[in-house]
């Protein structure tokens, strides 16, 4: 049984002009609909045609390469007819009218996809792969994200689920058959095995985490008192004057993003009101958003006023809270006479700036330094999306509660099974009868 029961189209590159555009027609109907806007009564499966396309008065709407993609070995798992066609978005709409004509209807946001998920054909997690594959904006995301179109998550995940099926059947074996023979060392192999898929999801949920900020961008979160040239960094390391700069306090009260890239990384870069105290309200909201930022952030640009009197404690303060985060400390108004005394910001990696001068890539040149990545093992498996992180994040938790629980198999089966459903949130469905079949085919129990 196959997931689309009727026919859709739709235009599948974006709408402008271009040198080629695709539209693809999917389903039930499309290779009947695709022979009446050829004219041909055969089309051979993956095989590239050069056709006319014609409307239905006969009337030629362009030519093009035609592909025909015959269930179940399309993308989806449905028929799909590929029309290379020339771009010009009046073409495109002229194809699909025509496919409208003769019965199909327009695809759903993602619907191609979705198809291919409820068909077997992508599971989620690679599905999830594809969108951030697309939307990727740096060159260091897309080569760990293209790495995954390999399908070392898929395979990795497939065997660490039959692991567990097979554990499992171990377990109900154990319960529903004590009296049969079973192999003496078995609890002691099934400890072992557990052991080595929490290594190993560890080890992947550790380095997926560390590589999420390449994935999505770093945050960076500029703070620090009122006037003290937040504002002014910003313009300067984005080279335009993206804020408005004065020497009135409180000139910044909202959040003003932007972002640069660093080592072929993306770095967004927010620029937030001077954190003090104030009755003002509209500060007040920005002060806040400034802490919403900062939380948000992996990277901390504090900037301090070198040309005036130490009277930041509350900065301070907050960087320490923040320990786990990337912190620079910028000493701005180099320029100026330097009267801050630093002492209070020992424990910081502090640079000495001024907007007048180069002096504020300095700043850059440290963030380079922190966010360089080690190679990239190509092995490695690299979780893409913070749901993919959460899926992993329950297994784990579920098989260190199984692994302390062997001795209570009814418990231990309960949260095995846990961590196959949270498997299953990545790939395909569970059920039941896999776990019998593979328990007799390991036992032989037949009774
Ligand atoms: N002399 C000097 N003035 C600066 C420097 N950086 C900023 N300023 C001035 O300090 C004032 C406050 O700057 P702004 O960027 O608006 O500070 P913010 O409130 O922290 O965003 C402005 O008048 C800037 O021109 C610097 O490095 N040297
Ligand atoms: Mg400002």
């Amino acid at each position: 049984m196959r997931a689309l029961t009727d026919t859709i189209v739709a235009i599948s590159t974006p709408i402008g002009v271009s040198a080629i555009s695709i539209v693809r027609l999917c389903g039930y109907d499309s290779l009947n609909i695709a022979k009446r806007l050829l004219k041909v009564s055969t089309l051979k499966p993956r095989y590239a045609y050069l056709k006319y396309i014609y409307d239905s008065n006969n009337n030629v709407i362009d030519r093009g390469i035609v592909i025909y993609f015959k269930a179940p070995n399309s993308f989806n798992g449905e028929d799909i007819i590929e029309f290379q066609i020339h771009g010009g978005i009046l073409v495109s709409k002229a194809i699909v009218n025509e496919c409208l004509n003769y019965g199909a209807r327009l695809a759903n946001a993602g619907e191609f996809s979705k198809i291919a998920l409820l068909n077997g054909k992508l599971n989620l997690a690679e599905i999830e792969n594809i969108a951030k594959l697309i939307s990727a904006q740096s060159l260091q995301a897309l080569q760990i994200i293209a790495r995954n179109l390999k399908g070392g998550l898929a395979n990795f995940i497939n065997d660490l689920r039959l692991n567990l099926l097979e554990i499992l059947s171990s377990i109900e074996a154990l319960i529903d058959y004590a009296e049969e023979d079973l192999p003496s060392n078995l609890e002691e192999s099934i400890q072992k095995k557990l052991l080595l898929a929490i290594d190993k999801l560890d080890s992947i949920y550790q380095h997926s985490l560390s590589l999420q900020n390449v994935i999505d961008g770093h945050k960076l979160a500029i703070i620090g008192k009122p006037n003290v040239g937040k504002s002014s960094i910003l313009n300067k390391l984005l080279l335009k004057d993206r804020a408005i700069v004065s020497d009135i306090a409180g000139t910044t009260r909202d959040v003003i993003e932007d972002s640069i890239t660093i080592n072929n990384q993306i770095i967004k870069i927010v620029d937030t009101a001077g954190i003090h105290n104030t009755n003002e309200q509209i500060e007040k909201i920005g002060i806040e958003k400034s802490l919403e930022a900062l939380s948000e952030s992996s990277i901390i640009l504090a900037v301090f006023d070198g040309s005036r009197d130490f009277d930041d404690d509350e900065i301070v303060d907050l960087l320490l809270q923040n320990m786990d985060k990337i912190i620079i400390v910028a000493i701005n108004k180099s320029d100026k006479l330097q009267i801050l005394n630093t002492d209070k910001l020992s424990n910081f990696e502090c640079v000495s700036v001024s907007i007048l001068d180069n002096s504020v890539f300095k700043i850059r040149d440290i963030i380079a330094e922190k966010i360089t990545i080690n190679a990239l093992n190509n092995e490695s498996i690299v979780l893409s999306t913070k749901r993919q992180l959460e899926c992993i994040e329950s297994c784990i938790g579920a098989l260190k509660e199984a692994k302390d629980k062997l001795s209570d198999f009814e418990i231990f089966g309960f949260h095995i099974n846990e961590a196959l459903r949270a498997l299953d949130l990545l790939s395909k469905p569970f059920s039941n009868e896999e776990i019998l079949d593979k328990m007799f085919s390991t036992f032989c129990l037949g009774k």
